[in-house]
């Protein structure tokens, strides 16, 4: 139903980034930059698990999320898990504790919210590569990201409901968003599953491609991205999101703003001349209508 044009669809060469904090490779998450490219791929590497996230894993899912906003050279990011089974399967039952997920110091927490939030201000695209299940929590992650391309294989759905979990949060207000109420509560209430083309009509995808396509697909549309203004792409991702932040979203757009207006001669009056205590001439500048 559309064309990349000519957009390459090389396969790039990926290299590895190690963990900030450890200096080693990540465990629980498999952290890439393609070389060349602007392309960042961040990989749930727990495939026995069908990719579920305990605390760690999202400790590091957030490091990885964080050095590929610092990195000015990468502007769209692939959110993926490994294997082709599952993309994510949500919260690790096994380190579900009385108080929620316990890591090694053993108190529960809820991290994951905390990641949520990081993608979606995040000021790039991320985009899900989703093969497999995508269910629980690991389906409002999907939900999250910018643009969700999806294998033929790929199944949606919560699962909250069934494990005595909800997500009232994200998980249920940009559902809603996105397929509607209806079938929000449909999908709570029900905790159905979803096949990728089911998905695509209720408007849970962007596409769904063969599994064996699926990172090819990936690629272009993250390469046809990143021909695009970056700062039309960051003002566009805020602005889309503001009215559902509230506050947070409107900061996040204000930020955009100011952002650039740094960057001009009339920011720059000021700065200088304050600096060179003098009073700063904004009489030169348009009143533009
Ligand atoms: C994904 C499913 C459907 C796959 O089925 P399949 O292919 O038949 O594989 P299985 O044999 O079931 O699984 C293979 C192995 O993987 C383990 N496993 C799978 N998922 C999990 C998981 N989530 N946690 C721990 N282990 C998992 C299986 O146990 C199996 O292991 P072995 O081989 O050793 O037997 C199917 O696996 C499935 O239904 N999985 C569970 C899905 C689920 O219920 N997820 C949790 C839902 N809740 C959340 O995600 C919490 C979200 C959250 O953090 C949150 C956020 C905001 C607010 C609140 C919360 C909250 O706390 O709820």
């Amino acid at each position: 139903r559309r064309t990349h044009g000519d957009v390459p669809s090389h396969e790039p060469a990926w290299r590895t980034v190690n963990d900030v904090e450890s200096g080693k490779e990540f465990t629980d998450i498999i952290y890439e930059k393609a070389v060349g490219e602007g392309i960042a791929k961040i990989t749930i590497n727990r495939p026995d698990r069908r990719n579920a996230f305990r605390p760690q894993t999202v400790k590091e899912l957030m490091r990885a999320f964080n050095d590929a906003r610092d990195d000015i050279t990468i502007g769209a990011i692939i959110f993926t898990g490994k294997g082709t089974q599952a993309f994510c399967s949500g919260g690790d039952q096994t380190f579900r504790g009385k108080n929620g997920y316990a890591d090694y110091d053993n108190f529960g927490r809820l991290n994951v919210l905390d990641l949520q939030v990081q993608i979606r201000r995040l000021p790039k695209p991320v985009i899900a590569m989703v093969a497999g299940y995508a269910v629980g929590g690991g389906h409002v992650l999907h939900m999250v990201c910018d643009l969700t391309i999806a294998a033929e294989n790929a199944v949606f759905g919560q699962t909250g409901p069934k494990v005595g979990s909800f997500d009232a949060g994200y998980g249920a207000s940009i559902m809603s968003r996105l397929v509607g109420p209806k079938r929000a509560r449909e999908m709570w209430y029900l905790s159905k599953f979803y096949t990728a083309s089911e998905a695509e009509k209720m408007g849970l995808v962007n596409i769904v491609v063969p599994l064996e396509k699926l990172e090819q697909e990936t690629l272009k549309w993250c390469r046809e991205i990143l021909r695009n203004s970056p700062t039309a792409i960051r003002v566009s991702k805020s602005a889309i999101n503001a009215a559902d932040d509230g506050h947070a979203g409107l900061q996040a757009l204000a930020g955009d703003a100011t952002l650039m207006f740094y960057g001009t001669e009339e920011g720059n009056e000021g700065r200088s001349s304050y600096l060179q205590h003098q009073k700063p001439d904004f009489s030169k500048f348009p009143r533009l209508p």
